[in-house]
């Protein structure tokens, strides 16, 4: 079975999942075992690997590390083309619908083409909504695009259905890495009314009460990365 079909099962099926963001600019690789052991008495079920820049290159010599510490998925979901590596599982096949950066949109994923056409990886084809957290995110920063008011709940809406009308497979709904304000549960709620295809809902999410309130407004998948990078400790909160 597909990482993808196994996130439609699980939407199916109401269980809910949970993605640990690893930053590769952020984490040490000697310390990638002793994390894991972390990960693993928690109830995350994917691992995400990306950051908006990879300045060291360091991403495939993470995603070497986390494969052998782990046997859950590990999903890229790069910040450019540059951060593609065969080592991965899948990847988020990202384009910034709520941006108007063509460069985000379709260059980028023209020029990973030559590292995606002979590679293994699965590929997930994902709308990527960048929803306002009210502070400025390093993905605004990089790709040069501004996130869409949480009170536009419409505009939110209409434009993860342009993207599941487009044939995306996934909708990730964010409000940026270390958001000082989450996607509210009244968007989560309003957009799965309206979406078939899973709902990934990120940025900002700090506690245990939160991802609750993520799950219960729709989230299929949450992504929590800041916490973890903060305090392992919150994996003590989130056991299985
Ligand atoms: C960022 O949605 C992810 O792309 C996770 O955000 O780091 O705030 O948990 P945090």
């Amino acid at each position: 079975m597909t990482i993808y079909q196994n996130i439609l099962e699980a939407k199916q099926q109401g269980k809910k999942l949970l993605a640990v963001l690893i930053d590769p600019e952020k984490i040490v690789l000697k310390n990638i075992p002793a994390f894991f052991e972390k990960v693993h008495q928690s109830i995350a079920s994917h691992i995400f690997v990306g950051g908006s820049t990879d300045k060291n290159n360091d991403t495939e010599k993470i995603v070497s590390a986390i494969k052998k510490a782990t046997h859950l998925p590990v999903i890229l979901f790069p910040g450019d083309f540059s951060q593609i590596t065969q080592k991965a599982d899948a990847i988020l096949f990202l384009s910034l619908l709520s941006g108007r950066n063509p460069e985000y949109l379709i260059e980028q994923q023209i020029k990973s083409v030559p590292f995606l056409k002979n590679s293994n990886l699965e590929i997930i084809p994902t709308g990527y909504i960048l929803v306002d957290g009210k502070k400025e995110t390093a993905t605004q920063k990089v790709s040069n695009t501004k996130p869409i008011a949480q009170e536009n709940v419409e505009l939110i809406v209409n434009t993860a259905l342009a993207g599941e009308y487009s044939g995306k497979k996934l909708i990730y709904l964010e409000a940026g890495s270390g958001a000082t304000e989450a996607v509210c549960q009244e968007i989560i709620t309003v957009v799965k009314q309206n979406l078939s295809i899973p709902l990934i809902v990120g940025g900002g999410i700090r506690s245990k009460q939160q991802l609750e309130n993520s799950f219960n407004a729709g989230a299929d998948l949450v992504v929590i990365g800041t916490a973890f990078e903060n305090d392992e400790r919150f994996f003590e909160d989130l056991r299985r």
